[in-house]
């Protein structure tokens, strides 16, 4: 065991004589580690997210625009009648969509000078960069779509298979890294086919807190705030008001007594999208009960979610959640007094 002292200079100088040298190596290796972690960060700063686009490039002028959502005061959007910084169109060259068929074609985002908004002009929000909400004529069909990036700057790609003929209607929502703020614009496409008869449409839009898919029971429906007196109590669980927020409470059942268990999708447990009959906008809302470690107790799942909706009139909610592995849509009409 006498050759480590002779084959390692170190040591056979004794470890006071090795001391300061050991001292000498240490303050460079720091001052490398200091130095490459500064050039990262240098790096990182002048390019802080690989956009090109500024908040400038989001700013619209005048009074009537539509840019911040604000997640502590979950609002409805007013998106057509408002002017978006960003144009969404759909590709004029492809195919024209039909009812009951698959569809795919691309869609150009740009800003409204025309600069391409891609996946690095985006951040992430719920697992996704670009979130479209699709809905028909009569709000039967609705559809939540992730559009991927192509190759070209600006276009994405995504495919949905309408139900129905009509006009429908697509809403983006995403969130530019210049400004991390809330972003909407929408566009429309002419589906071929027929349109559902209208005893459809009347014996669907009929408002209703309950909605069965797929041998599951969904229920959604205002909730009192917890030590409301009994009058107010029953006030809010009977009626939606405009300009006033409330508490919805979205519970899942089966009728057999089974167990439903949920499963996150796009870092939630559920996701809950409202438009008004004339689909000017939407409501897109999250649970309250937002940590994706503890999921709602399987024999009785429950979540709770905020609105404000500003105007009176009647208004569809889509829920979707993922039922042990199954995406699931359940819509619910309500009327805002
Ligand atoms: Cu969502």
């Amino acid at each position: 065991m006498g050759e480590l002292p002779e084959t390692n200079p170190e040591v056979t100088r004794g470890p006071r004589a090795s001391r300061p040298k050991k001292q000498r190596s240490a303050i460079a290796q720091i001052g490398a580690i200091t130095a490459v972690a500064v050039a990262v960060y240098v790096g990182f700063r002048v390019m802080p997210t690989g956009t090109n686009l500024s908040h400038m490039d989001f700013r619209v002028e005048g009074e009537n625009t539509l840019q911040m959502c604000d997640p502590g005061n979950p609002q409805f959007l007013p998106v057509v009648n408002v002017r978006s910084p960003v144009s969404l169109a759909l590709s004029p060259s492809a195919a024209v969509p039909r009812a009951g068929e698959e569809w795919t074609t691309t869609l150009r985002l740009t800003t409204y000078q025309g600069k391409a908004i891609g996946p690095a002009d985006l951040w992430r929000v719920h697992t996704e960069f670009l979130h479209l909400m699709i809905i028909d004529p009569d709000l039967l069909d609705y559809h939540h779509i992730h559009p991927q990036p192509t190759d070209t700057p600006g276009e994405w790609q995504f495919s949905f298979t309408p139900r129905y003929g009509g006009e429908y209607r697509i809403f983006a929502d995403f969130t530019p890294a210049a400004t991390g703020l809330g972003l909407y614009a929408s566009a429309q496409v002419l589906v071929e086919g027929a349109a559902p008869s209208a005893e459809e449409v009347t014996a669907a839009q009929v408002p209703s807190w309950r909605s069965q898919i797929a041998g599951v029971d969904f229920e959604l429906k205002p909730i009192a705030e917890k030590g409301a007196t009994k009058a107010a109590q029953a006030e809010a669980t009977s009626e939606v008001r405009a300009r006033r927020e409330v508490t919805m409470r979205l519970a899942l059942s089966r009728a057999d007594g089974g167990e439903v268990p949920l499963l996150p999708i796009m870092d939630a447990f559920a996701h809950v999208v409202a438009f008004d009959i004339g689909r000017t906008g939407f409501a897109h809302l999250h649970p309250q009960e937002t940590d994706l470690n503890t999921p709602p107790d399987p024999q009785n799942p429950a979540l709770t979610f905020r609105v404000l909706i500003p105007s009176p009139g009647r208004y569809v909610a889509w829920a979707q959640v993922n039922h042990a592995g199954t995406e699931r849509f359940a819509p619910f009409w309500f009327e805002v007094k």
